[in-house]
């Protein structure tokens, strides 16, 4: 079944959504009285970011127990009647897979680094110093050394993120078997797939210092599938900051049978120097921007799908990223959103960008939650950087700018919560909230539902091919999908300036699917785009 090609997903990250009994931290009861709302929009699918239990040094990306809810969450029960609740408004549960590693606090890590002759002490990578220091120079995501010594019993165990998250030993036939029977009960609660976290890391191979795309990893993968999701009519997703379309095949081609689609971030990376990291800064080049998107439209085969986003829990918020936060919030974020849902491949919408919610700048690094953020700032400071330098690129990158809580209404912590918010609510709830959002047809909101409509309605968005147009305009992004005979136009003015262009000969007048400006109708011959106009015409074909 391939119902996931159809879906449309709505990424909730539980800590910041709803707070149901006033401790100031999103919950799973929360998120059930937001049920309906999302039914509103039009989802099909949630994807939740962890809820397992976790002792936070990772905001749940380091799980203690894969089979116990944070008690911050609920309980158990809560999650089971999510999985119910939501599915009585048509909408499926996707788990988020956190698999490379677990917190330090997990049973299996407390075992395995007091006992040598633990039976867990492989389920983890573990190795001798070299010379008194680490085994190698790998590094962790998170700063500093991937390698993190344990006096007990005088071994590195290897983390590719924070010390708190030990990475798990792939090679140990027993931990995968572990593993795949903690998947298979979640699935026999009916929940609707997966999402796998850094999935292509599952493969490394520490003592050579690969990280992605390990020797193993697909041999891991398919026996995976087999050993789990296989069985059942749910979805899979896996997240690599690494795949190419040459390399996403391998994970999310029918043939391959391993998942359905991959999250690439290419699309993503073009705001930073050239392998470097995200936080050395560099202006977007559209011409570059449009040539990836076209790369991933185009060079998959017809049997490899794709996913579709701008935003999740470790990015900054689109509008403020490649949008205009100040002067055209809502035409760029309506902009951005026609954009990208006009594309082939599932959309994924991250909370908060369905009513154009933007980063939230902090001024000094004791506001920042996100260890990412922490180490970073003592990293770079030991570099050399200056205190602004470093608090500018956190502002731009940090991931807290996703974290802020869901933004209900203009009221106190903007709905989000009775008590004190575990982190700041941004103060534009005042005008950006979901509240205004649905009392005015003209939000952003309502450009959301209009395209997951659009998505169901017509067979070209989901089936079409896709071909870019005018690919050297600096200003311009427009492309054309086809199905059938029929051919739909996409232009959108990437820039807060008026441009002029044209795009067809014919000056016949189009009348739009949907626009980001109130205009009947497009001579696309002669066009003036306003400051980041979007707008989708069905082109009579030239055939008949
Ligand atoms: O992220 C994978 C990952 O590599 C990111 O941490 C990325 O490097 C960083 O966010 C870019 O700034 C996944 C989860 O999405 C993330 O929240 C976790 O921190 C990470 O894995 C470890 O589980
Ligand atoms: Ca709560």
């Amino acid at each position: 079944m391939t119902w996931w090609k159809e879906a449309v997903v709505y990424q909730i990250y539980p800590r910041s959504f709803q707070d149901s009994n006033g401790d100031g931290i999103g919950d799973i009861p929360g998120i059930i009285q937001r049920l309906d709302y999302l039914q509103t929009l039009g989802v099909d699918v949630i994807w939740l970011s962890p809820v397992y239990a976790s002792p936070n040094d990772d905001n749940g990306y380091d799980i203690s127990d894969y089979e116990a809810i944070h008690p911050e969450f609920g309980t158990m029960e809560d999650m089971e009647q999510l999985i119910d609740e939501a599915k009585e408004r048509g909408i499926r549960i996707v788990m988020d897979l956190v698999v490379n590693h677990t917190s330090d606090e997990h049973a299996w890590f407390q075992s395995a680094k007091s006992n040598i002759d633990s039976p867990y002490r492989d389920y983890y990578i573990w190795r001798d110093p070299v010379n008194g220091k680490a085994p190698n120079e790998l590094r962790s995501a998170f700063s500093g050394s991937a390698w993190k010594y344990e006096p007990q019993t005088n071994q590195y165990y290897l983390h590719l993120f924070s010390k708190k998250q030990p990475d798990l030993n792939w090679e140990n036939e027993q931990m995968r078997k572990d593993i795949y029977q903690m998947m298979n009960r979640w699935l026999d609660k009916g929940i609707g797939g997966f999402r796998m976290d850094v999935i292509d890391l599952l493969g490394k191979d520490a003592d050579n210092q690969i990280t992605g795309n390990g020797p193993r990893l697909h041999e891991f993968l398919k026996e995976m599938r087999r050993e789990t999701f296989e069985h059942y009519d749910v979805m899979t997703v896996g997240e690599s900051w690494v795949v190419t379309p040459e390399t996403a095949p391998l994970f999310a081609d029918e043939s391959s049978k391993e998942l359905n689609m991959m999250f690439q971030f290419e699309h993503l990376m073009l705001d930073e120097q050239p392998n470097t990291s995200k936080w050395q800064l560099k202006s977007l080049d559209l011409p570059e921007f449009k040539q990836v998107f076209n790369k991933w439209q185009t060079q998959l085969p017809e049997t490899t799908w794709n996913s579709l986003f701008w935003n999740n829990h470790d990015t900054p918020r689109i509008v403020s990223r490649f949008g205009d936060d100040q002067t055209f919030s809502v035409e760029s974020a309506k902009m951005l959103a026609i954009l990208l849902h006009m594309m082939k491949g599932t959309p994924y919408i991250y909370q908060g960008e369905e009513i154009g919610m933007t980063n939230y700048p902090i001024q000094q690094i004791d506001q920042a939650q996100d260890i990412e953020s922490l180490n970073l700032y003592e990293e770079k400071l030991a570099e050399g950087w200056t205190e602004a330098e470093i608090m500018e690129t956190i502002n731009a990158k940090g991931r807290d700018n996703a974290r802020t809580p869901m933004q209900w209404t203009a009221g106190q912590n903007g709905g989000f919560t009775d008590g004190e918010p575990w982190m700041t609510v941004n103060p534009n709830t005042s005008e950006i909230n979901v509240q205004a959002a649905v009392n005015d047809e003209q939000s952003v909101f309502y450009t959301y539902q209009k395209l997951i409509h659009l998505r169901k309605e017509h067979p070209i968005i989901v089936k079409g091919t896709f071909k870019l147009l005018l690919k050297d305009h600096p200003h311009i992004f427009a492309y054309e999908r086809e199905f059938e005979g029929e051919t739909w136009l996409v232009t959108a003015n990437f820039s807060p300036e008026t441009i002029r262009c044209s795009l067809a000969e014919t000056s016949t007048p189009n009348i739009p699917m949907i626009a980001n400006y109130d205009r009947s109708e497009y001579d696309l011959n002669e066009l003036t785009l306003a400051p980041y106009e979007a707008f989708v015409v069905k082109v009579e074909s030239n055939e008949n």
